[in-house]
């Protein structure tokens, strides 16, 4: 009975220490070294931050800990501090400065200090102890959390999210959670798929119609009320984005995808295609070039930290059939022996350098990658995954990129074998293939530096409600998240699975949806 026993509980402590996350911080920090003592977070303490932000932070551990947080008065002793590196720097002069991000969080039996010398390594230092202050443990209304020292820094700079607000309209309440999802666990980039074939969802005062009429419908409900962004709610987006260290990226799709704009204004149409309607803006007319310079110029305003206006480039040959029969690509056509690339090719090299010269980079799909645009303005994104060449080719050429292939990057791609709705393509994108990326990407050490980073995409065709879309993005947007982050050498799946299981709860408490992988939970189709 004795050694019965024993076994049980031996094999219980074996699977504690194989299954047992050691904290419960996703992403992964690069080192956690827990430490003697426990710290003890009691209701009232005061917290030290720099005036510009203490109020937010303040709010962020309260909803956390719920122990009612105070700004510290002057002298007073703190229980979390945030502190300049320098300071830290003091107890060992061996210290270098801490990078954009980087941050150390030293829980000690008195006090839980956060050093960093960013913002933004503030902000990362506070979503760890938030996430380990939701999870601690309640001892006669305290919060108790083990002694630990951490230390941590982004894998790469670009760690993005994607949301197409076309095909189905998401909104602003929809658009903030995701947001605050995305800084909790340390993304930096929303980008923002806010125009397409199916609608489109950005104000433009110059061209009222683009949402009045443009704006109407979505892809399963052509009548649907007309769906939009008001350039007010898109300034507060932004904002809220920004207090979060998340830049949003706007893209603006032509000139293929452009079905919605040349409903509101078929002046610009580059003509009816067999298969996609009238898909593309016409390509070499003065009249749409100066339409689309008044929208980039009214965006450029929108977005003045964007850095990047994005403008698709995908997709365009869908819808090019007409392009001949128009007067003026049939002037130049002729004129100079060109063909249909060629003249998509001087669309691409006109519009980026509209955008340039309002002061922004380019982002564009894999396609501009011949397009001959300027390497140090141009920031292309690798979507094809079935054409690796176009990563090469890119990084060849010498541009940057951001990492995005449908596999294992789209969220409109199914996650489990037995889900029905949604895209498979020589397979789908399981948890633990979005979570894997892009340790197994073959890829020539003198190009790292070229790849600014990954990002998730969710494109919604097949996303009708927000709970659908919640269940494609989550736990997908996690695991990505802890991709874009986590040195490969700390990255195990299993590992973030047994953290995962603590975030669960959270998201639901956050009002998000999500698949849960733990139990198959039923799949919601629309
Ligand atoms: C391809 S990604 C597209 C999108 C679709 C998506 C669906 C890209 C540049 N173009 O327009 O929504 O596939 O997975």
């Amino acid at each position: 009975m004795m050694i019965k026993q024993l076994i049980t509980l031996f094999a219980a402590f074996l699977t504690c220490h194989v299954s047992a996350a050691e904290h419960s911080i996703i992403p992964q920090p690069v080192s956690y070294q827990k430490a003697d003592g426990y710290f003890v977070l009691k209701p009232g303490a005061f917290v030290y931050a720099s005036h510009d932000v203490v109020g937010f932070y303040l709010k962020q551990l309260n909803d956390a800990s719920g122990q009612d947080l105070r700004m510290a008065p002057a002298d007073a002793s703190c229980a979390i501090q945030f502190l300049s590196g320098e300071m830290r720097k003091g107890q060992d002069k061996k210290l270098e400065k801490l990078g954009e991000g980087e941050y150390h969080l030293s829980i000690l039996p008195t006090v839980a200090n956060i050093y960093a010398d960013s913002a933004s390594g503030h902000f990362y230092g506070l979503q760890t102890l938030c996430q380990l202050l939701r999870t601690s443990e309640h001892n006669d209304g305290a919060r108790t959390l083990p002694c630990a020292e951490i230390s941590d820094a982004p894998r790469f700079g670009w760690r993005g999210y994607m949301l197409d607000e076309s095909r189905h309209f998401s909104g602003t309440e929809a658009v903030k959670r995701t947001l605050d999802a995305m800084a909790y666990y340390k993304m930096n980039r929303f980008h923002w798929h806010l125009t397409d074939s199916h609608g489109w969802r950005i104000e433009i005062k110059k061209y009222p119609k683009l949402t009045t009429v443009g704006g109407i419908g979505n892809l399963t409900d052509p009548k649907a009320p007309a769906a939009f962004y008001t350039q007010e709610q898109i300034k507060d987006i932004v904002a809220y984005a920004k207090a979060r260290h998340i830049t949003v990226i706007p893209e603006i799709d032509m000139p293929g995808h452009a079905n919605a704009a040349v409903r509101a204004y078929p002046q610009y149409s580059g003509g009816k295609s067999s298969k996609h309607g009238e898909f593309t803006f016409n390509p070499a007319d003065e009249a749409t070039d100066a339409f689309l310079k008044d929208i980039l110029t009214e965006v450029a305003a929108l977005f003045p930290d964007a850095g990047i206006i994005h403008y698709g480039g995908d997709e365009v040959h869908f819808g090019w059939d007409k392009w001949p029969e128009l007067p003026q690509v049939k002037k130049i056509m002729e004129k100079d022996n060109l063909k249909l690339k060629d003249v998509e090719r001087l669309f691409n090299q006109r519009l980026a350098k509209v955008i340039n010269e309002l002061g922004y980079k380019t982002g564009g799909w894999d396609e501009l990658s011949g397009a001959g645009l300027p390497r140090d303005k141009t920031l292309l994104f690798w979507w094809r995954h079935d054409k690796p060449q176009a990563l090469d080719y890119a990084l060849k050429e010498g541009y940057e990129v951001v990492l995005c292939p449908r596999r294992p990057c789209y969220l409109d791609f199914v996650q489990h074998e037995s889900h029905k709705s949604g895209r498979r393509w020589g397979g789908f994108n399981p948890l633990a293939d979005t979570y894997g990326f892009p340790d197994a990407l073959e890829m020539p050490e003198n190009y790292r530096g070229k790849v600014l980073g990954i990002q998730a995409c969710l494109w919604t065709e097949t996303t009708v409600t927000q709970e659908r879309r919640d269940f494609m993005a989550y736990p997908r947007l996690l695991a990505l998240a802890e991709a874009a982050w986590t040195p490969t050498k700390r990255k195990e799946f299993a590992n973030f699975e047994s953290r995962l299981k603590l975030h669960l709860p959270q998201l639901k408490q956050r009002g998000i949806g999500y698949y849960d992988p733990f139990t198959n939970s039923p799949e919601i189709t629309k």
